[in-house]
């Protein structure tokens, strides 16, 4: 049958008239590379240089490039037998069987109370994972489990969904075999309130990943299981809900060739909490790498050299909270500290580089130290002075810089009105706090750097593949939803976005999939959810939202704490807003996932993020190389520009709107600076309307906005709304996988199923109503197009090219086997495992005529 299929050519003609055709024609393109052209077996490289696979154009190109792939996989497997083989003996020695039981969708009746009592029982039996359709559930074992192995990785391994227990290996590999599959980015998206397992998952991705990657590149794989680590290291601190707890958003995006084989990451980061630098709350840390670099510097008898005390006793209430003494004697931290160190070093930073990055760390901790004294003269009495000056010096001397300068930076600024420059002596408190907005701009920029500079190191290798050529699995990792005793500002903000996360699942999972039915006269009962939309109106909407207002309020000099609650009063007409009575400076926030209490003390300020441009003018004169870039304005702009000019058509541009985002593709750069815009929007996810077009400046200036003196400044809010709209203009390009992470219990003990905490979980990420729309629903809807020009070989013959119509697309469909499918008015609407079997048979016809053709020339036999 595969032979009738796919005719082989013998002898074909070396010129080829019309190479397009040819393309359609695979088994022409098999035999081209097998036979004729390629004496020894071929690399990748080599079948991708083939003369006509460049000759080949449009949608053709992925079915050869994964053909060239599964050549290679052929080869390297042996013969697809002997992987069976190896794969049924790993199942028996390592697991159990999978059963209907791992699918909520699956369960007979379909209530509250039995999803719950079936997720403990799987949690009791140390089942962590169940499905929803193609959504994974994940219970936090709060235990090591021994599922993780390469082992399970081979198991997982192009395996469909249904052949195994579920688990985050398999989720990863759906998304990669996407990616591969269709040339398609992909989108993993985890989310679960604080300590649900999120970054764990996220770990385990990327070791699934890494592992399809093609296990080839050793010292490749190595440094992105790395990036993980080093990053959380700097962004990870210990707070009173988890001792790991994510302090910014992460979207690691793993690359990969157009044949899997994995080339390089990127990261990006969102909105560190650095405040957390010069202020814990009570029970909590400072980030993990201050407590790393301590013990670690201790046991190589290196405090010295960074002028790091080494006995004494904190000096300052200051010193105290930010790192404690006793820490030197950690054994878990000076490990840490060696993984840090080694992870560097295989990452590719200098030595220069990493002896920067301690100094800098060193001169916070230092900063932390200086103290201000009031001096009252005849002229003036709010003038301030530093009495510990051996704090300040040490400080200035790590940061390379006078102490002179860096103290008059931090006790007067300069003022210049009409042409005239004034110097303005600061009071204590405003030097403490020029003082804590140096360190907090200290660290953040560091940050940015080490990701910037990890994403340097980790760029694809052009020679290998071309950057538009390359596809790749993003994995969303933010801070999870958090909900304390006291929340301020960062929480805030932490759960604005964790409601933006939410919003996109639900736009996913019920509306769009909604409307289309309605659209495409598909008869499919609706399924009703909780929409989040208005919640996340009533914070960014334009000019009313509670951001806006809050940027509002910034502006004003004379504005308060009191006079933002009074403003938010004034003009949050929403039932999900609320000032309690008898609790001062407070408002309450009815979020999707609860309800919280925010204090307002310090949002005015902590909005304003204001670093004067004194301290940056000394900072910018630092002999420290690395110093100098982190203050000195071209670089960042170039950064961002240069991402801007490279990408170019590919970058998107973000811009908002009254009611939401837009994305936009620029088009060139016009004289002024401003970027032109196509009016195209990104995605038709409905999320999104088409307006106006972006100034460069303005981003630029919303990645640092302390910068913006000559211009409007530009507010933590704003850039965090900034942050927002970039994150989704990633994501909305790739095709979603979801992973929701629970919570079992509160008090992050192993087997313990708490009902009402996963109850809780269950009902506001709309699981019920996912099992319902898993079970009733079409997940993917497809043209008849691309149906039939996806699928045409499970049905036609190669050189047959069937017309894409509606009768073609059944036929196809017919010759499956499939059943439960509906036809719409453009679109095959298929329910969510009907594209994993349709892709399995496409595989297997696919993988018959290589191994075919591989047997013919004999590497196989
Ligand atoms: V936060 O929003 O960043 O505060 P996460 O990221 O959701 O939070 P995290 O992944 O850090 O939570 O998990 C919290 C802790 O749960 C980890 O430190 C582990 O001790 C524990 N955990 C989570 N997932 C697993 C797992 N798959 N296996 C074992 C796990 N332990
Ligand atoms: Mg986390």
């Amino acid at each position: 049958p595969v032979k009738a299929l796919f005719k082989i050519p013998r002898n074909p003609s070396p010129t080829l008239r019309n190479p397009e055709e040819w393309c359609r024609s695979f088994n022409y393109f098999i035999s081209q590379c097998l036979i004729k052209d390629f004496e020894a077996r071929p690399s990748v490289t080599h079948l991708l240089e083939h003369p006509f696979i460049k000759q080949a154009q449009g949608k053709d190109v992925a079915l050869q490039q994964q053909l060239a792939a599964l050549i290679l996989e052929q080869q390297e497997a042996g013969c697809k037998t002997k992987t069976k083989h190896e794969r049924i003996n790993t199942r028996k020695t390592l697991i159990i069987e999978s059963c209907p039981d791992d699918d909520l969708v699956n369960l007979e009746f379909l209530d509250e109370e039995t999803i719950i009592s079936h997720l403990q029982k799987r949690y009791d039996e140390l089942q962590v994972y169940t499905y929803v359709g193609d959504i994974l559930i994940a219970l936090n074992p709060f235990q090591n489990l021994s599922i993780y192995s390469p082992q399970f990785s081979k198991l997982y391994h192009g395996m469909k969904r249904a052949d195994n227990p579920p688990h985050i290996f398999a989720t990863a590999d759906a998304a990669y075999r996407g990616m591969v599959t269709f040339c398609k980015d992909q989108c993993i998206i985890i989310s679960g309130e604080s300590g649900a397992g999120k970054t764990e998952s996220a770990h385990l991705i990327v070791q699934h990943l890494t592992f399809l990657g093609k296990a080839n590149n050793r010292t490749l794989r190595e440094k992105i299981l790395q990036v993980n680590p080093l990053v959380e290291a700097f962004g990870n601190a210990c707070t009173a809900i988890n001792d790991n707890s994510s302090r910014f958003g992460k979207y690691l995006e793993m690359k990969f060739t157009p044949t899997g084989a994995v080339i390089g990451a990127k990261i990006s980061e969102y909105l560190l909490e650095k405040s957390r630098v010069i202020k814990q709350a009570t029970g909590e840390k400072n980030f993990h790498i201050f407590y790393y670099i301590y013990a670690g510097l201790y046991h190589q008898d290196k405090l010295k050299t960074y002028s790091l005390p080494d006995r004494t006793p904190p000096r300052s209430e200051h010193q105290h909270r930010t790192v404690m003494q006793d820490i030197v004697s950690s054994k878990l931290y000076k490990e840490q500290f060696d993984a840090i160190q080694e992870g560097f070093r295989n990452i590719g930073f200098t030595e220069e580089e990493v002896n920067s990055v301690y100094r800098i760390l060193s001169a916070i901790l230092n900063t932390g130290n200086i103290e201000f004294a009031s001096i009252t003269t005849q002229h003036q009495t709010d003038k301030s002075e530093v009495p510990n000056a051996e704090a300040l010096e040490t400080a200035a001397s790590l940061l390379s810089i006078g102490p002179e300068e860096l103290q008059e930076a931090l006790t007067s600024q300069c003022v210049v009105t009409r042409g005239e420059t004034i110097i303005r002596t600061n009071t204590v408190d405003k030097a403490a706090d020029v003082r804590d907005a140096m360190s907090k701009a200290l660290y953040g920029r560091l940050f940015s750097w080490i990701v910037n500079r990890i994403n340097s190191l980790l760029q694809p290798d052009m020679n290998i593949c071309a950057a538009e050529s390359g596809m790749n699995v993003g994995i969303l990792d933010i801070f999870g939803f958090e909900n304390f005793k006291k929340n301020s500002f960062e929480q805030l903000c932490i759960n604005i976005a964790n409601e933006q996360i939410q919003f996109y699942f639900n736009q996913h999972i019920f509306a769009l999939e909604q409307m289309e039915y309605q659209s495409e006269g598909v008869d499919a009962s609706l399924v009703e959810y909780e929409d989040n939309r208005p919640i996340l109106d009533m914070f960014l909407q334009k000019p009313m939202g509670l951001l806006s207002l809050m940027d509002e309020e910034s502006r004003f000099p004379q504005a308060t704490d009191q006079t933002l609650v009074d403003k938010f009063e004034d003009n949050l007409r929403c039932k999900y807003f609320w000032i309690p009575k008898r609790v001062e400076l407070c408002f309450g926030i009815q979020h999707y996932a609860g309800k919280v209490m925010y204090n307002v003390n310090g949002f005015l300020e902590k909005n304003r993020d204001t670093l004067p441009a004194d301290i940056v003018v000394v900072l910018r004169t630092s002999e420290n190389k690395l110093l100098q870039q982190l203050f000195s304005s071209p670089l960042t702009k170039t950064g961002r520009l240069r991402q801007l000019s490279m990408k170019n058509i590919e970058m998107k541009t973000i811009a908002e709107t009254n009611r939401g985002i837009t994305i936009q593709s620029p088009q060139k750069k016009n004289g002024n600076g401003n970027f032109s815009l196509r009016q195209t929007v990104v995605n038709n996810a409905g999320l999104f309307t088409v307006n106006v077009c972006v100034q460069v400046d303005t981003m630029e200036m919303m990645r640092h906005p302390e910068e913006t003196t000559s211009m409007r400044r530009q507010t933590v809010a704003s850039y965090f709304r900034y942050s927002l709209m970039d994150l989704l203009s990633k994501m909305v390009v790739g095709q979603p996988h979801f992973v929701r992470c629970i919570k079992p219990n509160d008090d992050r003990q192993a087997l313990r199923f708490c009902k009402e905490r996963v109850m809780v979980q269950l009902r506001y990420t709309g699981i019920l109503e996912t099992v319902n729309i898993r079970r009733q629903g079409y997940s993917h809807r497809i043209t008849f197009e691309e149906f039939v020009n996806r699928y045409y070989y499970l049905a036609f013959r190669a050189h047959q090219m069937p017309e894409t119509s509606r009768e073609n697309a059944v036929a196809i469909l017919q010759r499956a086997k499939l059943e439960g499918w509906v036809l719409g008015t453009t679109k095959v609407f298929l329910r969510y495992y009907h594209v994993e079997q349709l892709n399995l048979l496409l595989r297997e016809v696919i993988a018959r005529v290589v191994i075919m053709q591989a047997y013919t020339k004999g590497w196989l036999g």
